[in-house]
């Protein structure tokens, strides 16, 4: 079976040559599947995973526009369109310079797994653009959004694939993408799209629930060995809206939020990040946390990482590897309890490796982010009844599914005999569901 794994993941790797990001995904949830495809031959005859490496659909499209200057400046538009096994296609859109099919495929392929363990019936899509909104006025962001969406439009719908938000992609950016929607179309169809504004479609708690969930599912985690958040060091990295959301729920579970961070370094804080201050800074001004340390009179430190601080529950809400084997040997030296992936794929290889090896409770990605995903199935489940749910009622909601979450890759990692191993356990759970289904569905 490790031969057979061995040569599934080097034809991934020669016929995907480049996407670095990609085999790192494919590769860190191929360690995990060996014993349940030993279990379970029928997954290996069907070609389940080589199906699972393939996504059904990879659009790239030209995006031109034209800056304040008057210039033209053509980006290059993604969707990949991974798996629609168990719903349609889901997932967010990423605007950022270093965004290639590489990049969007990474995330494709995570958030097919991390769909499936939300137990939701959605299936698992990623696009995005190496559009840089940093720098770039409203009325620029707008025009990119529109024509983006101009091409985008044909491969939507409520039924088919329904984009959200990610890096570089919030509120304002969600709300462009869905004017132009809608206009193209003439049709009202609320669902097409999750993250949307409270007055047209949006639901209460999709906007905190990734970073809250990633926050529950570490509480759950910390539960397990009798501990909790409250009055622990916690240290975040990012500032957008994942981090926000996270230090939120930290801090209202009596946690002590000391540290945050962006692309130019990191706020040390130590009375404790005052989310407001950071939100003015980040959300309405649009401006790095340095300018957060200035206003408030904390430190900050550029171009480090904020790992070198030390806490005892660390939450990486940025982006791709950046928590390496150096980061987490200095988190361990701290006596770090657990770490909590608000973001996707953050943590490189070796440093899973040294973390689970000191015995830090590790909660990956694809089961510690899914609170965002989950909630925009409640969106979409919310826009298809035409209805509004309480704030209450769905954080309920999200705290159900992220508890079930937890509790599913615990009990999945026991039933594997690797007891603790939430790594193991969300990808032979994520994966069981999908495969099952693909397999349901014939050879398609
Ligand atoms: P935002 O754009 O709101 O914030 C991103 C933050 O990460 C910013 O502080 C940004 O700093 C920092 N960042 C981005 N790229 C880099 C980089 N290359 N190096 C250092 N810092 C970087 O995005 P989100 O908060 O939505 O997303 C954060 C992470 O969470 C991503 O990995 C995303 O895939 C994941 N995620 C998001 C979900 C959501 O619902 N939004 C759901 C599940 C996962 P700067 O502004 O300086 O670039
Ligand atoms: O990575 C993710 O799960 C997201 N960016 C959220 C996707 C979504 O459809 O809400």
């Amino acid at each position: 079976m490790k031969e057979q794994l061995a040569d599934i993941l080097d034809q991934v790797l020669r016929r995907n040559p480049g996407e670095r990001e990609f085999h790192q995904a494919v590769r860190e949830v191929f360690e995990s599947l060996e014993p349940v495809l030993r279990k379970n031959p029928q997954y290996v005859d069907a070609a389940v995973l080589e199906r699972l490496c393939e996504p059904e659909r990879q659009i790239i499209f030209r995006v031109p526009w034209v800056d304040d200057e008057g210039r033209v400046q053509i980006n290059r538009g993604f969707r990949v369109e991974y798996n629609s096994a168990l719903g349609p296609y889901k997932g967010g859109l990423r605007f950022h310079p270093s965004v290639y099919l590489g990049i969007v495929k990474f995330l494709g392929f995570e958030q097919v797994f991390k769909n499936s363990l939300t137990g939701m019936p959605i299936g698992g899509g990623k696009g995005g653009s190496d559009f840089d909104p940093r720098g770039r006025s409203t009325g620029e962001v707008m025009r990119f959004c529109q024509s983006f969406m101009t091409e985008l439009y044909r491969h939507l719908g409520e039924h088919t694939d329904v984009p959200a938000g990610d890096i570089g992609v919030g509120g304002r950016e969600i709300g462009y993408l869905f004017g132009q929607y809608k206009r193209i179309t003439n049709r009202w169809e609320a669902g097409v799209l999750t993250g949307k504004g409270l007055s047209w479609g949006g639901s209460l708690v999709r906007t905190e629930a990734t970073g809250y969930g990633t926050v529950l599912f570490a509480e759950r985690m910390l539960a397990t060995r009798g501990a909790s958040f409250d009055g622990r060091r916690v240290v975040v990295s990012g500032a957008g809206n994942v981090a926000q959301y996270a230090i939120q729920k930290a801090q209202q579970l009596g946690a002590h939020v000391v540290a945050c961070s962006d692309s130019t370094g990191y706020v040390l804080d130590e009375r404790g990040i005052d989310l407001p201050l950071l939100q003015q800074v980040r959300e309405a001004e649009r401006l790095p946390v340095s300018v957060y340390a200035e206003r408030r009179g904390a430190t900050f430190v550029p171009g480090r990482r904020v790992w070198e601080v030390g806490a005892e529950v660390a939450l990486p809400c940025a982006t791709q590897n950046e928590l390496d084997e150096d980061d987490a040997a200095a988190l361990v030296r701290s006596g770090v309890l657990a770490v909590s992936e608000g973001a996707n794929m953050p943590t490189t290889p070796a440093a899973v490796a040294l973390l689970t090896e000191a015995g830090v409770l590790f909660a990956p990605g694809k089961a510690a982010n899914a609170g965002g995903v989950a909630t925009s199935a409640l969106e979409m489940q919310q826009n298809a009844s035409r209805d509004a749910w309480t704030f209450e009622y769905t954080e309920q909601r999200l705290a159900g599914i992220m508890h079930g979450i937890h509790d599913r890759c615990l009990a999945t990692a026991d039933e594997y005999g690797a007891p603790g191993n939430y790594v193991l356990g969300a990808n032979i759970a994520g994966f069981t569901k999908v495969a099952d289904a693909m397999l349901a569905l014939g050879v398609v």
